[in-house]
């Protein structure tokens, strides 16, 4: 970075003291994740300075055959990553790929089933100030009170009453499998879309750990930089009958030029998945979460549905310790261990102070952790929540934290 350094000085700094920060801390927040450094580079590249507004072979700017091999290599690699029968690359993230989608299948004030975004769902799957809530009529759906996981049966009940014209299923704070044959089913007993966000699980689906939508769903979009390990960024897959659909509502219906770096890299991102090695990184995500899952039992704290099947898990700290979900995320901010508060299903609290945390092993994966690695993390969490008061001990925390961390290498940071 000498001609950042030299010319900005500023901004580097602030990049060298995010570096540290990313070497020196453990990233717990279960969306994050470090890429490679062959994906910085796509990333960084010059294939920024492009306009191709359009798609390969049918772009509105000359001078794209370059850049067309580019996407046709993530479209492609998708494709055989996830077995879809059309894939679109364009979607600059999350919100906006979701947003594609209800423009692709819906009209405004269209029903939505949807999981309720207070025991797990996502803002673009319903809530009220998002466009989903804004402009379609969601009718969400819950957990069982007792078990903590989906009733499908439930499901199942709500939607042969409301008659939805789509059926969502995703989540960004569940830590159970999805029951997609299921969803398909109860869709199909009333001529709904299926629409699936595997935001938070691409990666545990590539890698072959769990169930994938993309054989049953009609559509299924997901980012590319959580579990996946690409660039920030998503995709929408589809099967081909709405592929048209699916393109119009990208660009033109809510993009206009594409990223081309940022496709690059998620070409070079989907590339590192297909290899074998992929797979051994994302079993072990699984393993790590089942592991600091225990570990945090052992310690006394409830871990919302007794467990978790994926790569994230809910912590009731309240109940577990009356401690609340911003106390422990700031004591253990303090601390340098990264992770996010969060409702808990059928929390008493309110959802800028619940009762929850979140928590997910993707990027220490990444950095190399084991199940016995957990043990550890899981000590420093606790020792930072029993610590909350204590200035001292949280500071004395971050130095243990940091001896512990800088032991595991983050990619593309020397
Ligand atoms: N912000 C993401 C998460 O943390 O789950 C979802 O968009």
């Amino acid at each position: 970075m000498k001609n950042l350094k030299q010319q900005d000085p500023k901004i580097y700094e602030i990049i060298k003291r995010e570096e540290k920060r990313q070497k020196e801390g453990l990233e717990l927040i279960a969306s994050e994740n470090y890429v490679t450094p062959a994906v910085l580079e796509a990333m960084g590249s010059i294939l920024t300075n492009k306009y191709s507004e359009g798609y390969p072979g049918k772009r509105y700017y000359g001078g794209n055959e370059v850049i067309d091999q580019a996407e046709n290599l993530a479209i492609d690699r998708a494709k055989k990553l996830f077995g879809a029968e059309h894939v679109n690359v364009q979607p600059l993230s999350g919100s906006p790929a979701n947003l594609a989608v209800y423009m692709a299948l819906l009209k405004p004030g269209d029903k939505v089933l949807g999981f309720s975004l207070d025991q797990g769902g996502h803002l673009s799957h319903g809530h009220p100030l998002n466009f989903s809530g804004l402009l379609y009529t969601i009718i969400p759906y819950f957990v069982d009170k007792k078990t903590e996981e989906i009733d499908m049966d439930e499901v199942e009940r709500i939607a042969l009453k409301e008659k939805p014209k789509m059926i969502l299923a995703g989540f960004s704070a569940y830590s159970r499998s999805m029951d997609w044959k299921r969803f398909k089913q109860i869709a199909d007993k009333i001529g709904a879309f299926t629409f699936a966000d595997i935001a938070h699980i691409a990666g545990l689906i590539a890698g072959g750990q769990i169930d994938s939508p993309v054989p049953y769903f009609d559509v299924v979009s997901t980012t590319t930089h959580k579990t996946l390990r690409g660039p920030r960024g998503a995709m929408i897959m589809s099967k081909a009958q709405f592929a048209q659909a699916i393109n119009r509502a990208v660009f033109p219906g809510v993009q206009g030029g594409p990223h081309d770096h940022i496709n690059a890299a998620k070409a070079v991102a989907f590339g590192e998945a297909l290899k074998p090695s992929f797979k051994t990184y994302t079993a072990q995500i699984i393993k790590n979460a089942k592991s600091l899952s225990d570990a945090l039992q052992k310690r006394g704290y409830r871990i919302v549905s007794g467990g978790t099947d994926n790569h994230l898990m809910l912590v009731d700290v309240f109940g577990s310790k009356g401690v609340t979900g911003k106390e422990a995320e700031h004591a253990l901010e303090i601390a340098q261990i990264s992770i996010n508060k969060n409702m808990i299903p059928f929390d008493p609290r309110k959802p800028m102070d619940p009762s929850g945390i979140r928590v997910g092993t993707p990027a220490l994966t990444t950095r190399g952790m084991k199940e016995k690695h957990m043990e550890t993390v899981a000590e420093f969490i606790d020792r930072g929540i029993k610590n909350k008061d204590s200035e001292t001990e949280l500071k004395n925390l971050r130095k243990d934290v940091k001896d512990f961390a800088i032991k595991f290498p983050v990619p593309g940071i020397k």
